[in-house]
């Protein structure tokens, strides 16, 4: 039996150690065409197969992989499995945020004492490279956290994937660790599922908007921004609050039928290169009216990098007491308006963008006008 430790009042002891983010799956549609979408516009790297071919016979997975950022996307072959009920439900996206831990059985139990909805018993996947360890936690709608212990492991990912080298891989577009992922919940949902990060994982409140930092003609909402006792891990949670029209949080809700995650922020170190190379390959971003860069010198102060060039490409900038950021938003990138890439650099920054929320929710209401949602 694991037993649970409580972290003594002055020591930095974390309540709930996790070493990073180990992947983000999707569940798709069609995983062969998205591992192509995610090379050719995006720059991974296709590095790992498991399906029928090597023994699985009611799914496909590919992992994708570009700097630390891992993905797996993952669709059913059949008919009525888990996995195409999630589809049919939400279309494309994320099913599993999934937790980097050292001691899997040890998270799990832990977890489930603190109040974590049960998903899956731990449990051992092995093959010639070793073994893992894998059990996992709800969270927001149909979402699902794996915590995954691979210190006995050396394979190329996970027990069942093999290595593969594709004939079709472009150049990586420099994209380096997910610097946050962002879920949606209901109204009135916000402050549980934020007690829940707190009281199950030890999370911690870093940030909170609230309807007065956010709130431009119709799209109102409330955030706040849980991380992890190390900070590699930053789950800001959004719900609608009422404004005149339909808020982009119940455009989301409706489409993608509840909860989910909304948008994962990617992060670079040369963000006119990574968008340079986005637009060129395909990707679509939103884009804000010209007169955001008229005043946005005397808004930040003196930054390294050429107005002109942030406005050809439509990079937003903010600063904080510690430095400023560089980000970018793409267009929804399923049919459904649902999940979207936010594409960031941090020069110092630590914080999320706060002075661009009005231009960038009017940039997000000009599109939802377009889509009839507004
Ligand atoms: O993650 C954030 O907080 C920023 C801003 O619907 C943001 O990227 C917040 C809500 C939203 C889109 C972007
Ligand atoms: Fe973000």
């Amino acid at each position: 039996m694991a037993t649970l430790t409580t972290p003594e009042i002055g020591t930095e002891q974390d309540a709930f150690p996790i070493n990073g983010t180990d992947y983000v799956e999707f569940y798709v549609g069609n995983a062969k065409q998205a591992s192509h979408y995610y090379r050719a516009a995006f720059g991974y790297s296709l590095v790992a197969y498991r399906g029928p071919e090597t023994g699985v016979r009611d799914r496909a997975s590919y992992l994708m992989q570009q700097g630390k950022i891992r993905l797996v996307l993952t669709t059913s072959i059949t008919a009525d499995t888990p996995i195409a009920e999630h589809v049919h439900r939400h279309g494309d996206g994320v099913r599993d945020y999934a937790l980097w831990v050292d001691d899997a059985r040890l998270a799990y139990e832990t977890a489930i004492a603190r109040g974590a909805i049960p998903i899956q018993e731990p449990q051992v996947y092995s093959d010639e490279h070793g073994e893992v360890v894998i059990a996992a936690i709800g969270t927001y709608g149909d979402t699902i956290h794996s915590l995954v212990e691979r210190r006995n492991y050396n394979g190329v990912f996970l027990p069942g994937f093999k290595a593969v080298t594709p004939h079709y891989q472009p150049s990586d577009v420099g994209l380096k660790y997910i610097d946050h992922c962002v879920g949606n919940v209901e109204l009135g949902k916000m402050n549980q599922w934020v007690g829940y990060y707190a009281d199950v994982l030890g999370f911690r409140n870093l940030i909170t908007f609230d309807d007065t930092d956010i709130n431009t003609e119709y799209s109102s909402l409330m955030s706040k921004v849980m991380a992890n006792g190390n900070d590699r891990i930053k789950f800001p949670i959004n719900e609608p609050a009422s404004g005149k029209k339909k808020s982009q949080i119940e455009e989301y809700l409706d489409f993608y039928g509840g909860p989910g995650a909304q948008h994962l922020a990617l992060a670079t170190d040369d963000i006119l290169a990574t968008v340079t190379a986005l637009r060129d390959r395909g990707v679509e971003f939103l884009s804000v009216p010209t007169s955001y860069y008229e005043d946005l010198q005397e808004r930040v102060g003196k930054i390294d990098e050429k107005l002109e060039e942030l406005a050809a490409l439509g990079i937003l900038v903010d600063r904080d007491p510690d430095g400023y950021l560089l980000q970018i938003f793409t267009k929804p990138v399923e049919d459904r308006p649902t999940l979207f890439f936010e594409i960031i650099q941090r020069k110092g920054a630590t914080s999320f963008g706060k002075g661009n929320f009005r231009a960038l929710f009017e940039a997000i209401e000009r599109e939802q006008e377009l889509r009839g949602n507004l």
